[in-house]
């Protein structure tokens, strides 16, 4: 459903197995490669949402490099787990783009976590969308627009919801102001998990880079 400035929503667009599914598949991409706590490029103030990634090339942050895409884990050293092939089809299915998705974001968010208003501007090809998947407790998601005056929009996001941001909504200023704890069952420890899949590079970047 289109939503206007380049947001697109699909509300529950995965049914609770498929959201069961996509869990299981994070959960053991994070026995590889753990959550960690990213902090903010300079004053090395750590975010309260916490960080993993799958697929190529991972988004990470912290005090002295800032924010970037690397291959490996910031801790483990070891390169990103693949992508789970359902994850990959999601992107094939919604987003236009003649190229796979190198990266998957894994954000958790327990019960006092937020995510400051900011826009995604660490890719080289901004003519890619960017798919956000949400699973878990419900979340307020601020939308605004290219500028960071623009008025902004809240969403409430609930588990199972797929947000695509495309043409002004890939640069615009979004965030989350809070979840909504104990508003969903699917994870036993509560809290909850955002997919944000991307495109790093231009079309024509080699899928897996070779060794
Ligand atoms: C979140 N999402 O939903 C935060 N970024 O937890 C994002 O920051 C985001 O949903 C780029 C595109 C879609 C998003
Ligand atoms: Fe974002």
């Amino acid at each position: 459903m289109d939503i206007g400035g380049g947001y697109h929503y699909f509300p529950g667009f995965l049914d609770r197995d498929a959201q069961r599914g996509l869990l299981a598949l994070i959960r053991a991409v994070l026995a590889s490669a753990p959550l960690y706590t990213p902090l903010m490029p300079g004053s090395g103030r750590p975010m309260s949402v916490r960080m993993s990634n799958c697929g190529p090339w991972g988004w990470v942050t912290d005090r002295e490099r800032g924010y970037r895409y690397q291959r490996r884990h910031p801790e483990t050293g070891e390169e990103w787990p693949p992508m789970p092939g359902a994850i990959a089809a999601l992107w094939a299915e919604l987003c236009a783009y003649p190229a796979m998705a190198e990266s998957c974001l894994i954000n958790y968010y327990g019960a006092r976590a937020r995510m400051g208003l900011h826009r995604d501007q660490d890719e080289e090809d901004f003519s890619a969308p960017i798919l956000s998947i949400s699973l878990g407790d419900e979340a307020l998601f601020r939308m605004g627009g290219p500028a960071r005056k623009d008025p902004t929009r809240s969403l409430r996001l609930a588990s199972g919801d797929l947000v695509l941001m495309t043409g002004a909504a890939r640069s615009s200023y979004h965030g989350i102001d809070r979840i909504v704890p104990g508003s969903s069952a699917l994870l036993e420890e509560g809290g909850r998990f955002n997919l944000t899949c991307r495109r790093v590079h231009g079309p024509d970047w080699p899928h897996e880079v070779p060794r």
